[in-house]
């Protein structure tokens, strides 16, 4: 498999909820290895820059709102085919088609609050961290536990 880089983020309302520790638990014991972080408040314009192929739809301006209304934590994993592996790990889209054991299933109850976002592409996951991060933002770093996980 192809390690790959994938962009990922922790909604408004997880820093508010206290589980970003959990959730970043979850990233890092599936074996992803986290090479740039970012506590934030994303600007509007970054916002719409992120959600651009949303706009015109009728949960766009929702999105851009709830996704501005408080701090993020903005990521970049890496790993064996990090960006399927990551969506697998989120579940759904849809709150109520998130299987119990995938982040959306056991933490959001609303689509419109499903707390994480990931990549769903490596063109997205290209263009997603080049929004969030400049290339000297990503720490390119080796744990040694390639063998173990
Ligand atoms: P994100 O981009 O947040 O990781 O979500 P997904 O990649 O899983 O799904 P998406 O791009 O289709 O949706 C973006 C964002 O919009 C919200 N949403 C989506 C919503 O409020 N109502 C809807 O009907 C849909 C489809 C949730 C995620």
């Amino acid at each position: 498999m192809a390690t790959e880089r994938t962009f990922t983020m922790l909604k408004p309302g997880v820093l508010s909820r206290r589980i970003s520790g959990e959730i970043i638990s979850r990233l890092e014991r599936k074996g992803f290895d986290i090479v740039a972080a970012k506590l934030m408040r994303a600007p509007r314009v970054l916002a719409e820059a992120h959600y651009a192929e949303h706009r015109g739809k009728p949960f766009y301006e929702g999105l851009v709102d709830y996704i501005t209304s408080g701090p993020i934590v903005a990521m970049v994993l890496e790993g064996d085919a990090a960006i399927s592996m990551l969506r697998r790990l989120c579940g759904s889209t849809k709150a109520e088609e998130a299987a119990p054991g995938t982040i959306r299933g056991d933490y959001a109850m609303h689509t419109g609050l499903n707390i994480i976002h990931a990549s769903d592409s490596a063109e997205s996951a290209e263009r997603e961290i080049g929004l969030f991060f400049s290339p000297e933002e990503i720490v390119d770093w080796r744990d040694g536990n390639d063998s173990w996980i």
